[in-house]
């Protein structure tokens, strides 16, 4: 099934010693057919020459698929593309690609080498000595350059745990501190099954609901443990991890609790909405003003003259919901989002460019 995160459509990439062992198995099965009636000798350089091909058929096949599978970086979403430099680093990734698809050649190289010598052999004892050298040497290759599957490995399983998104449909990202309401809101309009994944720097699942307004397919992102604490209590790293989101999201929905039930001070909260607002400028930002059930009328008062503008909503029951949803799709623009990660990617293209200039 096709995955939306790139990351998580990489097929299982074996360690050196795994390729190792698969590929003498297959090539233990290889060139074991052969007619009685041909002379011992060549019997032996049949069978001999079509194992060390399966071998080196089968070790090229599985570096060549981890390689190929991977994700084209120049072609992902800057979202993931972002977060692939912090959790993983580019540079890393590409050398850890290229060091595997390097071996390639090589073990042409060896095997070629190897079945000449096995063509021009006239004992059969040395046909097998040359057959078990070649695979011998092709699994050294491969254990040199162990460290960088290991790499590989773990890249994909880091990244293949990040949410999946449909790259240009709406998308909202709930923020807010704890209990104000993100998940009872996300749940309340999901219409599909939302999907739990991770993200960096939080232990808690992210969840993406998926709802259609006016026939088009939205996806709301509730945001446990990421837009939901002030920044300063963040390090360098966590920040850019979060920074990643302003490549997702087509609106913030910044969900506030007026009648604190939620354990925050009301002035906590705008303080976080104005750092909210800081780290993303370019992103249109909803306030929302939940569980106005429960807010005492001169508590609603006093938050409306601070906050003014915020849609009321109860989101335990749904009140005011579906017009929010309507709200939020006006505030909604594809295609500023779109500049701005065209942006994003001519800028990488120009700092590449720098960098090969100098
Ligand atoms: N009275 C009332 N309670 C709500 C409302 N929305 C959420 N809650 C409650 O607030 C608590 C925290 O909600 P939750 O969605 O888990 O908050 P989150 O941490 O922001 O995801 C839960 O007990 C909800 O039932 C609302 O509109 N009115
Ligand atoms: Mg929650």
């Amino acid at each position: 099934m096709h995955k939306l995160n790139p990351y998580a459509n990489i097929p299982t990439i074996m360690t050196a010693e795994e390729i190792i062992e698969f590929a003498h198995v297959r090539s233990t099965k290889a060139g074991t057919k052969s007619s009685k009636r041909i002379p011992k000798v060549e019997r032996v350089r049949l069978r001999e020459i079509s194992r060390l091909k399966e071998f080196s058929r089968q070790v090229k096949t599985k570096l060549k698929e981890a390689v190929e599978k991977y994700p084209t970086l120049e072609k992902l979403h800057p979202f993931y593309l972002e977060l692939t430099e912090i959790l993983v680093g580019i540079d890393k990734l590409k050398m850890a690609l290229g060091a595997v698809y390097n071996c390639i050649p090589v073990i042409n190289q060896i095997t070629n080498n190897h079945l000449e010598a096995m063509k021009l052999s006239e004992a059969h004892k040395q046909m097998k000595r040359s057959r078990s050298a070649a695979k011998g040497r092709i699994a050294s290759l491969l254990r040199s350059t162990s460290d960088n599957l290991e790499f590989l490995i773990e890249a994909k399983k880091t990244m293949s745990r990040l949410p999946g998104i449909i790259p240009n449909s709406p998308t909202m990202v709930c923020a807010g501190f704890p209990n104000v309401g993100k998940s009872t809101l996300v749940r309340v309009v999901s219409t599909a099954e939302p999907e739990v994944a991770y993200y960096p720097f939080t232990t808690r699942k992210v969840i993406v609901g998926h709802l259609k307004i006016n026939n088009q397919s939205v996806q709301i992102v509730d945001t446990p443990g990421i837009l939901d604490r002030p920044m300063s209590q963040r390090n360098e790293i966590e920040q850019e991890a979060i920074a990643a989101l302003k490549y997702l999201a087509h609106v913030i929905l910044f969900m506030m609790d007026p009648s604190e039930a939620c354990g925050w001070p009301f002035e906590e909260q705008i303080n976080l909405h104005r750092e909210v607002k800081r780290m993303f400028p370019l992103n249109p930002l909803l306030v929302i003003f939940n569980k106005v059930d429960i807010t005492p009328p001169e508590q609603l008062r006093a938050a409306r003259e601070k906050m003014p503008n915020a849609y009321e909503i109860v989101a335990l029951d749904g009140t005011g919901v579906e017009n929010l949803m309507h709200e939020a799709m006006d505030h909604i623009d594809l295609e500023s989002l779109d500049d701005l990660v065209r942006e994003y990617v001519g800028d990488l293209s120009r700092q590449r460019a720098d960098s090969m200039d100098s």
